[in-house]
């Protein structure tokens, strides 16, 4: 369990893969929070003052301490409540896992969140018209080669450390936990380690937890 000193507000929308990443790393450390909700495009200047990239998510503790960027929330994270640890001990290990968060961050982002962002923030949440060649084009053309470089890459690496989640599989699993939503599938038959990953992780109790709350809150639009 976290110590008592450590609790905060986490300021981002929850739907986001970046405060996602934060709240499975919370989850799983214990850490108690409240979510103050923060939407891309509509940050205050008192936000915006904590955040100078003009990003979500913010972590923010009781004593005005604040840190934005979700890397650097979950690696200061693991200083202040290093149970579970999330990163590897072994030097090389370590920086594998944070190669395959900086790849999650980019590259799997940039592929799986404009599929989200369109059928789900754009079509369900805000009813405005959806990009269906846009969406076409990721889940067809740019997202299965990211998949296979994953299914390829990362996820027999993840099974190497015998199921320890890690900073890499959080990484891996915040922006590919939502594509569901948005009617896309990690197909198990084309890239089962990763799905298989997947559904391991979605059964890990804290992390069913952070998903149970984001089903809730699709369904309340
Ligand atoms: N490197 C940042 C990326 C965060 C990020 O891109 N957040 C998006 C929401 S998913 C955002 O705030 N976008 C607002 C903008 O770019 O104006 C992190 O890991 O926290």
């Amino acid at each position: 369990m976290a110590p008592e000193r450590v609790r905060g507000i986490l300021h981002g929308a929850s739907l986001s893969p970046f405060v996602r990443k934060v709240r499975g790393a919370l989850a799983l450390k214990g850490v108690e929070y409240e979510l103050v909700h923060v939407m891309p495009g509509a940050m205050e200047p008192a936000f915006l003052a904590k955040s100078p990239l003009s990003k979500i998510p913010v972590w923010e503790e009781p004593d005005g301490f604040t840190l934005p960027d979700s890397s650097v929330i979950c690696d200061y994270l693991e200083q202040v409540v290093p149970d579970p640890p999330l990163y590897p001990a072994d030097p090389r290990e370590r920086a594998q896992a944070l190669f395959w968060e900086e790849y999650a961050d980019t590259r799997l982002v940039d592929t799986a969140t404009p599929i989200f962002f369109q059928r789900v923030v754009r079509g369900r949440i805000f009813g405005q018209p959806v990009d269906e060649s846009l969406v076409r084009r990721h889940a067809e053309d740019l997202l299965p080669p990211v998949l296979d470089q994953l299914e390829a890459l990362f996820a027999p690496r993840a099974d190497a450390l015998a199921g320890r989640i890690t900073i890499a599989t959080l990484s891996v699993w915040a922006p590919l936990s939502d594509l569901g939503h948005a009617d896309v599938e990690v197909e198990a038959a084309r890239w089962p380690a990763l799905a298989g990953l997947l559904s391991r992780l979605a059964g890990q109790p804290a992390l069913a937890r952070v998903l149970e709350e984001d089903r809730a809150q699709l369904a309340s639009f």
